[in-house]
């Protein structure tokens, strides 16, 4: 992306439907306050826009389920996901809402822009309606069987058993939500945006063109391309939503994702009602949205191919899609609570933001999924953020009051060794600057405890506390500058870093951006970040442990007899190719429409895997919940009902014929072998 005068940023507007957690903030808000941050701090014209996500079926569902308004639902989370952002310093320079009238006009006046320059194709097609109340149902609001799996709780447009997204017609006996009746086919009229059409016009050559976009962005719209785009309906039988601006579309409201993207817009001429135009007309602006993958195509094909129709907006400069993050080896769910709630976090560990920041930074999933895991949130903060960051400020300081009064000494550098660390000190913020730039904050972070480290090697090495006994001068020009080492820190931690850097800006007495000068009184020592405790991470896996299904419960004992004809001989070769682990079954239950299996998630001490066994004749779930067994780890992974096993679990008979578990007499570890 070229570099410019004036940058529109975006974070993905967040569904108002639940609180937000640490995926997200790492995912589309973290980054993006990063970099707007720096932006700012380079003296860019730049604004970053965010609002929460107010339509959309989900909602809708919520409010039924909660018998609540959607209006209710929305207005709750607005305030909890606003407050979270802004306790996290996530720096918009404004946070809007769909539900806004500007919104509302917005996005009718685009749709009718569209329709005027015939965009859009009219078709009827048949759709599920609800005879009893009334109306035509969204993909979520039909129930009915998996064709794939034979699952009988799969939605009209996912199974969340096998996964497979479905499309409501291929559902085995439908059935409406809302009644619990099975709706009929009925015709209905809607607005289609044809991106064939727009795919062969423009689309290509678009994404063609990008040749900066991130591998794992350009990949997923090349498949999308490569499959072949297909016309998608911009609007839709609901009543919850932007209503349709046309006479003949009464009860119809626009597509969510037709509405949501045109919400950065909106909320611009909210933010700056004269001036938002330069930021959306102007070729010189360069247009960044942060989004999780999931996103991706909304916002690199359909957000593109709408600005596009329009003809008088800019198009997205760069999409940095970030992977996903992962808790503790598992996919991080709302629907099993098996998340860590910004607001939650900030319970327990009071006024500690930039901790959360530096590790979810840290462990960024930038180019592929990573895990978050208390453990190593606890190794970070203590061996990085305490041990290098915070004793250094804290020795300096501590150093400066004992020797000079907390005075900062006069110092025009002339000494050599002075002269390198502060040159090596430039070239890092350099360095920082540049990988900001990338969009490698992951590695720009880690450059910027490289300051910290060479620093520390700087103090080392001069040993000011054996010094001072000869030589109180010298000291103080070592000590001025490490305060230089510290200042120019705390500059660019800024973007990562926000309320440490400003501590230190506060102990300096110096602001950002202003340079040292000598005479200021420094303010007296403080730790700028605590030790986590193991008591503290022991109580959040505790925590997580008990709010969420993932259950890892202690060994129980099992004797294993045997009752086998002795088969030919086999050299120890052979016996070794078999990878026999000891595992521990965290999850089970049974596999709908069998009468014998059990789908069971083992912690292999490797990883977590899934494994179909025969076994749910003979015990129930939540009785083999936290046994250990023995798993030939290396079988040859296969689909049994849609769900793919890897390895089996070595069972016996006991004497009444019942399968029981082969496992080790004493505990054992996760992912011992087994000769
Ligand atoms: N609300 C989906 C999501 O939160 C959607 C993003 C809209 S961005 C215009 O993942
Ligand atoms: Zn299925």
């Amino acid at each position: 992306m070229k570099e410019a005068q004036r940058y529109l940023i975006t974070s993905a507007l967040p569904y108002a439907n639940g609180p937000i957690h640490i995926g997200h903030l790492a995912g589309a808000y973290l980054p993006a306050d990063i970099y707007v941050r720096w932006l700012r701090s380079i003296g860019k014209d730049v604004i970053f826009i965010c609002g929460t996500d107010e339509h959309g079926v989900p909602i809708t569902i919520k409010a039924k389920n909660e018998n609540k308004t959607p209006q209710e639902i929305v207005d709750r989370y607005y305030k909890i996901i606003n407050n979270s952002f802004a306790e996290f310093g996530i720096s918009f320079d404004i946070f809007s809402r769909t539900s806004n009238k500007i919104h509302h006009q917005t996005s009718s006046d685009f749709f009718t822009k569209l329709n005027e320059k015939g965009i859009f194709t009219e078709k009827e097609t048949e759709q599920y309606y609800d005879e009893q109340e009334n109306q035509f149902l969204a993909d979520r609001y039909i129930t009915g069987t998996c064709p794939k799996c034979n699952n009988n709780r799969a939605y009209g447009d996912q199974c969340e058993k096998c996964g497979s997204s479905l499309s409501p017609d291929e559902l085995i006996n439908p059935i409406s939500a809302l009644s619990g009746k099975p709706p009929i086919l009925k015709k209905t009229k809607n607005w289609f945006l044809p991106l064939d059409k727009i795919q062969n016009e423009f689309l290509n050559e678009y994404i063609n063109s990008k040749k900066d976009w991130k591998p794992n962005v350009i990949g997923q719209c090349k498949s999308w391309l490569n499959e072949g785009l297909q016309a998608r309906a911009m609007t839709r039988d609901l009543d919850w939503g932007v209503k349709v601006p046309l006479p003949k579309a009464q009860n119809k409201v626009l597509y969510v994702w037709f509405d949501a993207p045109i919400g950065y817009i909106s909320a611009t001429k909210e933010l700056l009602p004269d001036t938002w135009e330069k930021y959306w007309k102007d070729p010189e602006t360069q247009l960044v949205h942060f989004i999780g993958k999931d996103n991706i195509v909304f916002h690199c094909i359909i957000f593109p191919a709408m600005l596009h129709s329009h003809g008088d907006l800019i198009l997205p400069s760069q999409v940095p899609a970030n992977e996903f993050l992962n808790l503790e080896g598992e996919k991080l769910s709302t629907s099993r609570n098996h998340a860590i709630w910004l607001n939650e976090y900030l319970e327990d560990f009071k006024g500690k933001q930039d901790e959360l920041r530096y590790v979810l930074t840290s462990i960024a999933p930038e180019t592929k999924d990573s895990d978050f895991t208390w453990k190593d949130f606890q190794a970070r903060v203590n061996n990085e953020l305490c041990s290098i960051v915070g004793n250094f400020v804290n020795r300096v300081l501590v150093l400066s009051h004992k020797y000079f009064k907390g005075i900062i000494v006069h110092y025009d550098i002339s000494n050599a060794s002075d002269k390198i660390i502060l040159t090596e000190i430039k070239k890092n913020q350099i360095e920082i600057s540049k990988l900001i730039g990338e969009f490698k904050f992951r590695e720009a972070q880690s450059e910027l405890i490289n300051i910290i480290r060479a620093g520390n090697k700087y103090i080392t090495d001069n040993e000011p506390w054996h010094l001072i006994k000869t030589d109180e001068k010298r000291v103080g020009e070592i000590l001025h500058t490490c305060l230089l080492i510290t200042h120019g820190f705390a500059e660019s931690a800024l973007p990562f870093l926000p309320f440490t850097a400003n501590k230190i800006f506060d102990l300096l007495n110096t602001p950002s951006k202003q340079s040292i000068k000598s005479g200021t009184q420094l303010g007296s020592p403080v730790l700028l970040f605590e030790k986590i405790e193991d008591s503290q991470i022991d109580l959040q896996i505790e925590k997580l442990k008990q709010k969420s299904n993932v259950k890892i419960v202690d060994v129980v004992k099992e004797k294993a007899e045997t009752n086998n004809e002795i088969k030919p001989n086999i050299s120890f070769d052979d016996f070794i190719k078999n990878d026999i682990r000891i595992a521990t079954i965290i999850e089970a239950e049974k596999v709908e429409n069998t009468d014998k299996l059990m789908k069971l998630k083992l912690d292999t001490g490797v990883d977590i895997r899934t494994v179909v066994s025969g076994i749910s004749h003979c015990y129930l779930p939540e009785e083999i919940i936290g046994k250990q067994v023995c798993l030939l780890a290396n079988l040859e992974p296969r689909k049994i009902k849609g769900i793919e096993s890897k390895g089996m679990i070595l069972m016996t008979e006991n004497n009444e014929g019942k399968l029981v578990f082969v496992s080790s007499t004493d505990k054992a570890m996760n992912g011992a072998t087994v000769r």
